[in-house]
């Protein structure tokens, strides 16, 4: 582990985000906060295997509900870690830049942890947010829709799980595409994104793409999403479906310190506004 690297010019992270659909950051964290964060999550993933904490994203199940790291029920010192690792100026600074915005803008949404399960294990190919039954026509549109969110995979070992069609974000899916397996191991143009620890990944989550996991890497990847102030009913969905409205008032962020904690107060302020989603249905469901 090294130092991190300096960050890449806004503009340039943004062109790659628009241009491909997914931009890696190297190693954006220094090797004490990765070392923390790294902690945290082998604690969380203890206690998930040994059924201590149910808040668990499960195989083979492949859509929402997820669980959250903040989630106030997670024991104190490891949630703060999660909190800083979300809310701390490496994130937010990446955030802010490719959503060109303030970070008075931004509103807490996801947090989870993808982890490598006991046996090889494949996501279906999928966007996040446009099923696979809609018509070319109203995927092309919804495609066209301004990004009001960033989502990213954050590394704390090597991971090349995630795999992605470049450029999908922006166009309908090809007849190949729509007729495909659903779990093609050979999609044509695909990349397997590959990040060492440390690195972070922002990608369009409507790009077309899958998780493919070789149990034989420690995965140890933490998955989130910040959104925009202002998103529109979809996006409202999309976050609240996972069951944060519950509980997202109950999150107290006094343990960080002051300048965090006071962004992660808007930000869980501006979430808290958009409802508590009772039953706002799922986007896609298994
Ligand atoms: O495992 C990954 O990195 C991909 C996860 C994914 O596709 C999803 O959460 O929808």
């Amino acid at each position: 582990m090294s130092e991190p690297t300096p960050l890449t010019p806004a503009n340039e992270l943004r062109a790659s985000l628009t241009r491909d659909g997914f931009v890696r950051i190297p190693n954006a964290f220094s090797p004490s906060d990765l070392a923390r964060f790294r902690t945290a999550a082998q604690h969380a993933t203890a206690r998930a295997r040994a059924g201590e904490w149910p808040f668990v994203r499960t195989v083979p199940k492949q859509f929402p509900p997820w669980p959250h790291l903040l989630h106030p029920s997670m024991p104190a010192a490891d949630r703060k870690v999660f909190a800083e690792s979300y809310f701390g100026d490496v994130m937010v600074g990446a955030v802010t830049a490719l959503l060109d915005c303030r970070r008075d803008d931004l509103v807490m949404e996801l947090y989870n942890m993808l982890v490598c399960p006991p046996k090889d294990f494949a996501l279906r190919w999928h966007r996040d947010d446009i099923g696979p039954d809609v018509p070319a026509d109203v995927e092309l549109e919804r495609l066209g829709e301004p990004m009001m969110h960033a989502q990213w995979n954050l590394a704390l070992y090597p991971d090349s799980s995630l795999v992605v069609v470049p450029g999908s974000h922006r166009r309908s899916r090809t007849e190949q595409e729509r007729k495909a397996d659903p779990y093609e191991d050979e999609m044509p143009g695909q990349v397997k994104v590959s990040m060492e620890a440390g690195d972070i990944v922002f990608y369009n989550n409507n790009i077309l793409h899958r998780g493919v996991y070789d149990c034989k890497a420690e995965r140890l990847t933490l998955h989130g999403t910040m959104g925009l102030s202002g998103a529109d009913p979809a996006r409202s969905r999309n976050i609240l479906q996972h069951g944060i409205g519950d509980w997202a008032a109950e999150c107290d962020f006094d343990c960080l310190p002051g300048h965090m904690a006071t962004l992660a107060t808007g930000m869980q302020r501006r979430l808290i506004g958009m409802g508590t989603g009772k039953e706002v249905g799922f986007s896609q469901q298994d």
